[in-house]
């Protein structure tokens, strides 16, 4: 007999019953301020994946021991705000209520708060670890509240004071980082102080958004709103390691991949890459 051509993420074959872990891909790209892309994000992370090695030597451990289910791109609506949020919290709600793991692959940054609301009902006293180069603190850009730009003010809307934790950041306007200081917690530049947050959160339930241009665009130049000074891939992988393996993660996304700025195809291996570990390390 054989098998249906079905695309998924390296070794993320499992059957639904069986998987902890559901990944979706969320391809959407309508409020990118900068260049659009990354609506092809989560295909070229899928793609790519097969030219990774499914082991992991930093953590010694395999995706071919893993059960995780790959349930496709949901198929959202461009141009509209309101509906693809929807979407994506119908999606996560599902996942959630059959007790798994929501992995999302953006996407801009936007399709992140669509997850954060299914995810803080189920988890009131949720917290989120964000890791990106931009606060994404914005109350609006350009007099629009619903924009990759203010996606962690829109959670914050959700969540409240002392609820968000951000690393890398390094770059936003005056006014958001003044906001940020009152309501959330800003590490510039890298990770230094995470290992501090970890401890603080404890074993509080956690979401944690990667926004890859947190890295530098020399390593990363497939993104739409690249910044220069970012941190290195290994810096991110131990960071991602470490929040994946050590905190209760309840739900988690990886986005902002926009694979036509960069023909030569790293950004996209870069970001498998770190799928690939964070996978990994949220095995239990
Ligand atoms: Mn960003």
């Amino acid at each position: 007999m054989l098998n249906k051509n079905v695309e998924t993420f390296l070794c993320c074959d499992a059957e639904y019953d069986d998987a902890r872990i559901v990944l979706f891909g969320a391809p959407y790209d309508s409020t990118t301020s900068y260049r659009p892309g990354t609506r092809f994000g989560s295909r070229a992370i899928r793609q790519e994946s097969f030219g990774v090695e499914s082991y992991s030597p930093y953590q010694d451990a395999d995706l071919l021991d893993c059960a995780i289910f790959d349930s496709g791109d949901i198929e959202l609506s461009f141009g509209a705000q309101q509906a693809p949020l929807a979407d994506i919290e119908d999606r996560t709600a599902t996942i959630l209520a059959d007790g798994k793991l929501p992995f999302m692959l953006g996407g801009e940054h936007l399709v992140t708060l669509g997850a954060v609301r299914a995810v803080a009902k189920k988890h009131p006293d949720l917290h989120i670890i964000h890791f990106d180069a931009h606060a994404d603190l914005r109350d609006d850009y350009l007099g629009v509240q619903l924009s990759h730009a203010c996606v962690l003010h829109r959670c914050w809307d959700i969540l409240g004071d002392g609820r968000i934790f951000q690393f890398g950041i390094r770059s936003g306007d005056r006014e958001e980082f003044r906001w940020g200081e009152k309501h959330v917690t800003t590490r510039k530049f890298d990770f230094v102080g995470l290992e501090e947050v970890l401890e603080e959160i404890g074993d509080k339930p956690v979401y944690f958004t990667l926004d890859l241009d947190v890295l530098d665009p020399s390593v990363f130049p497939g993104t739409g709103t690249p910044e220069a000074g970012g941190v290195t891939f290994d810096q991110l992988r131990r960071a991602a390691t470490l929040v994946c393996k050590t905190m209760n993660i309840v739900g988690c996304d990886v986005n902002e991949l926009s694979p036509p700025y960069d023909p030569s195809g790293i950004s996209a291996m870069a970001a498998c890459k770190i799928v690939r570990e964070m996978l990994l390390a949220l095995q239990r």
